[in-house]
């Protein structure tokens, strides 16, 4: 084959490329098992010249977002909140508020927080891990009831917020933050 190169005009221009191209081509494949300039996104390490990535993301570079299978709220800061009832009395009249927290999305209930009991309105106070999780569907909206609990049939409605729990290219937000509470999530990827 290189003989033929030879034989014909222009014979050494065509040796020059074939080794050239023979060159190219070692460095292609040993570049394949290199990480110089492989630059993995979002957390992603390079191994042996491909891309690992964390549970979110994927693709050649981790480029790609990953649909959560579910969210997870980890604990949530709930503000001060009205000292008194719609009806213009305290909440309860003997007592602060017993505040507990209900989950819906799609107007199914999907859950609810331990009780708070004898919380003063003015404060801030924290439902962490032990209080809850609460497992929810990353793609129905979210609504958080602030609830006063009286007895097991009678219940307060204090006040109620609506969030999103996952938006596509939305990076994966830890905290999401409303008027008068925010939670903090993580993400739970198949
Ligand atoms: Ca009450």
């Amino acid at each position: 084959m290189i003989q033929l190169a030879y034989d014909i005009p222009g014979g050494k221009q065509i040796k020059f490329l074939v080794l050239t191209l023979a060159f190219a081509l070692l460095c292609f494949l040993s570049a394949c098992n290199s990480c110089e300039d492989v630059n993995c996104q979002n957390d992603g390490t390079c191994l042996k010249g491909n891309c690992e990535c964390p549970p979110q993301y994927w693709g050649a570079f981790c480029g790609e977002e990953k649909p959560p299978e579910s969210v997870i709220i980890q604990s949530i800061i709930l503000g001060p909140f009205r000292s008194t009832a719609p009806n213009g009395l305290p909440w309860d009249l003997t007592s602060e508020p017993d505040v507990y927290l209900a989950f819906y999305q799609d107007n199914q209930f999907m859950g609810a927080s331990n009780m708070l009991e004898n919380e003063a309105p003015g404060r801030t106070r924290t439902f962490s891990a032990g209080d809850l999780p609460i497992e929810i569907n990353p793609n129905d909206l979210l609504q958080v009831r602030v609830m006063d609990y009286d007895t097991p049939s009678e219940r307060e409605l204090i006040l109620f917020e609506y969030f999103k729990p996952y938006s596509r290219g939305g990076a994966f937000p830890m905290q999401w933050v409303g008027a008068g509470m925010s939670i903090n999530v993580t993400y739970k990827h198949p």
